[in-house]
């Protein structure tokens, strides 16, 4: 392994541009890695969050193991209620979260991965016709498109038009985040969301780490500090992120974590809405009716909303839009109260979005994790 690494590195000048980033990326996951056991952090090894529900365990135990051994994400960007949406997948690499998806949305939902790298869209393809006969479809749900993430009009994709947009670990190799983030909000629908699971760093990432063809193959270089996506999220129309689940990411290759200095990483899934452009929210009584599928007690939204059946919470007003124009709708009776939005629930250090604080509390939760998955 070493070897290779080594060997790869010599092939590559300084990155300087996109394109050449672009090209790093695909060789990096095009040919140089055979398996996810190949990756120099344990991104891949410590996904699973502690409770995951059982459908998402089984449409996942259904994938090909060729396609599962060529898996590369950081996380399970798996949210309730898929069933009947169409969803996108972007840098869906050898498609084992869109064939789990494929499931998951059932022959009336629909699914379409994206990602740039020719051999991984060619192995994803060969696998269409498996699934479909596993999953008992008459026509398969599923199709991979060649083509970049900051580009969906080209590949094909309209404006307004997808329901859940998702992703495993890529837009930490994405130079340009802003446009990918902006591509997904003009593709959903209004009500729709970005739900995703990526790497981020505990601080800015310097500019020497970014040049770093192996640091940014890893993701290291490219990782965002988590709180920018805020910033960002906001920038382009986006409702706050959510945070749904994080892990600490334990960099095994000694060369890499001197590297790293004292910037630590975390893997951790959020959510954001695309909401109707609107007049001021207004917070809200809500309670949850018990009818989403996996769910029949208690709704785990995110890590500090859990809605349990039958009980009625009050929300900030912008959960109270969410849950007025997301799919989720039906799944609550809602209660407008004519106050205001209060300031309070944003501090500027945002406690409740830290992947790194959160991370720690579920410690004992992740060790589970890594022991189940060695
Ligand atoms: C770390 S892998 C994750 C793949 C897949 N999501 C999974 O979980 O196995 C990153 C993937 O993103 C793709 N990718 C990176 N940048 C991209 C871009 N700008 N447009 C499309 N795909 C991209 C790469 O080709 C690679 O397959
Ligand atoms: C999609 O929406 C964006 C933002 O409103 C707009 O700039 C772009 O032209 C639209 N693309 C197409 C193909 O209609
Ligand atoms: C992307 C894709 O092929 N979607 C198909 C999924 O299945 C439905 C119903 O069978 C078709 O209408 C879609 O075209």
């Amino acid at each position: 392994m070493e070897d290779i690494l080594s060997h790869f590195v010599a092939l590559l000048v300084v990155m300087a541009t996109c394109d050449d980033v672009r090209e790093n990326v695909k060789k990096y996951y095009g040919s140089r890695l055979e398996s996810s056991g190949d990756l120099q952090t344990s991104a891949a090894s410590c996904a699973m969050p502690c409770s995951v529900p059982r459908s998402v365990t089984e449409a996942l135990n259904l994938v090909h193991p060729e396609v599962t051994k060529r898996f590369f994400g950081c996380g399970l960007p798996f949210p309730a209620k898929l069933e009947g949406c169409r969803v996108l997948d972007l840098g869906s690499g050898s498609g084992r979260d869109c064939y789990a998806f494929s499931k998951l949305v059932g022959p009336s939902g629909r699914v379409t991965g994206i990602d740039m790298t020719e051999e991984l869209i060619t192995l994803s393809r060969q696998y269409i016709e498996y699934h479909q006969q596993k999953f008992g479809y008459k026509e398969p749900n599923v199709t991979f498109v060649q083509g970049y993430m900051e580009k969906l009009s080209e590949a094909g994709i309209q404006n307004d038009s997808v329901d859940v947009v998702l992703s495993n670990c890529v837009l930490c190799l994405c130079p340009d985040k802003k446009a990918v983030l902006q591509q997904a909000y003009n593709v959903l629908k209004e009500g729709g969301e970005l739900f995703f699971s990526d790497m981020y760093a505990s601080k800015v990432v310097p500019d020497h780490m970014k040049q770093d063809p192996v640091l940014w193959g890893e993701g290291m270089g490219g990782s965002l500090f988590w709180q920018d996506l805020i910033s960002l999220a906001h920038s382009v129309g986006f409702s706050t992120p959510h945070l749904v689940s994080a892990s600490q990411i334990v960099v095994h290759n000694s060369e890499l974590k001197a590297k790293a200095g004292d910037i630590s990483y975390a893997s951790s899934t959020y959510r954001l809405f695309k909401l109707p452009k609107g007049p001021v929210k207004s917070e809200a009584t809500v309670t949850y009716r018990g009818t989403v599928a996996d769910f029949p007690d208690q709704l785990d939204f995110d890590s500090s909303h859990c809605f349990k059946k039958d009980v009625a919470v009050e929300v900030d007003g912008e959960m109270a839009a969410i849950l007025q124009n997301s799919r989720f709708f039906p799944d609550f009776k809602i209660q407008m109260l004519d106050k205001p939005q209060t300031k309070s629930e944003s501090t500027p250090q945002c406690c409740h979005l830290n992947p790194f604080l959160l991370a720690d509390k579920l410690g004992s939760c992740v060790k589970q994790c890594s022991k189940t998955n060695k």
